[in-house]
């Protein structure tokens, strides 16, 4: 069986973990949002990728969500003491080397989707991780800060103001010129199923959705979205701040609707919502209402079953 999805970080990253569990046998390939990527110090950090690559690779903090397990924070500390402008992100000790090999391949002229294969040759994550696109797409965030309005990079409206600034507008910054990375249309159009995991509908999933091709590609296979959204409220992080950005309800019904139906244009054959959003309906859309609360592996597998299932019907 071959299953392609689409993911951000934490959320998604997490679920997948499920699909490798309920499927060992399926031939899983991840297409990640670089939407969020940033240019530190001279790296380039891919949290999504690096998310999903520690996640699979069992080397994330699972408290954290992000960033490695046993990690230490020397370097940000001494960057710390130098009052260094970026020091709000967190780069760990371990974290920076992937940083640095990731520089390191980028200016000897090797796109992103080989270093993350390169990378993934050392974390073994059980799937294939492409970056959606090879060429910078970089997400900002249109907001009111010091009497002014500007746009600032995702990160630090995400991390440095906790999304608590009030988003204008969100901008992929480069989505309308990127391409799709290679293999990544192939994936698609290979797929038994395409999942949508509880990312993030709006600078994941609807970053991803802004490279040229991507979502023509989804048109054409079977789509089952599971929620990010539980009982009105986001599972993690903060897609309540990104969904009211785009004027979207923070439902699991909404959401669905967000996304809309495949045979109408849309996306969706099938959303799974939780068991406390049991009366969501998405028009043209079949909706099964299963628990979706990510506690543990044995969580995430039967959600990943579920939508497995939905998909085989
Ligand atoms: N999230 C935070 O809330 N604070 C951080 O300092 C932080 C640093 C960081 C470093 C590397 C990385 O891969 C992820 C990191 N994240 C941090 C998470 C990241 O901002 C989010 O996971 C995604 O960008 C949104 O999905």
């Amino acid at each position: 069986m071959r299953i392609t999805a689409l993911a951000g970080g934490v959320g998604g990253a997490r679920f997948l973990r499920g699909v490798r569990a309920a499927v060992p046998d399926a031939e899983l390939t991840v297409i990640v949002n670089t939407g969020d990527d940033i240019t530190l110090y001279g790296l380039r950090v891919c949290p999504d990728l690096d998310t999903v690559m520690y996640t699979l690779g069992g080397a994330i903090d699972e408290e954290r969500g992000w960033g490695r397990v046993g990690e230490t924070w020397g370097a940000k500390t001494e960057l710390e003491a130098y009052g260094a402008p970026a020091a709000w992100f967190g780069l760990g000790d371990r974290d920076l080397a992937t940083h640095l090999v990731r520089r390191q391949m980028m200016d000897a002229g090797y796109p992103l989707s080989q270093v993350t294969a390169a990378l993934c040759d050392r974390w073994q994550p059980g799937a294939t991780l492409l970056p959606m696109s090879d060429d910078r797409v970089e997400t900002h965030v249109v907001v009111d800060v010091d009497g002014a309005r500007k746009a600032i990079h995702f990160q630090e409206w995400w991390i440095k103001h906790r999304a608590a600034l009030p988003a204008h507008a969100i901008v992929a910054v480069g989505a309308e010129t990127a391409t799709p990375a290679p293999g990544v249309l192939d994936a698609i159009a290979a797929a038994d199923v395409v999942l949508l995991p509880p990312s993030n509908p709006v600078v994941s999933i609807g970053t991803i959705l802004q490279v040229k091709g991507i979502r023509d590609a989804l048109a054409e296979r079977p789509v089952v979205g599971l929620s990010p959204i539980v009982g009105d409220a986001p599972v993690r992080g903060m897609a309540d701040a990104c969904l009211s950005a785009i004027g979207v309800e923070t439902t699991a019904e909404a959401v669905g609707r967000h996304y809309g139906a495949r045979s109408g244009g849309g996306l969706l054959d099938a959303w799974l919502v939780d068991t406390a959003d049991a009366g969501a309906s998405v028009p043209g859309v079949e909706v099964l209402a299963v628990p979706l609360l990510m506690h543990d592996l044995e969580a995430t597998t039967a959600m990943a079953r579920a939508a497995l299932e939905l998909a085989g019907a």
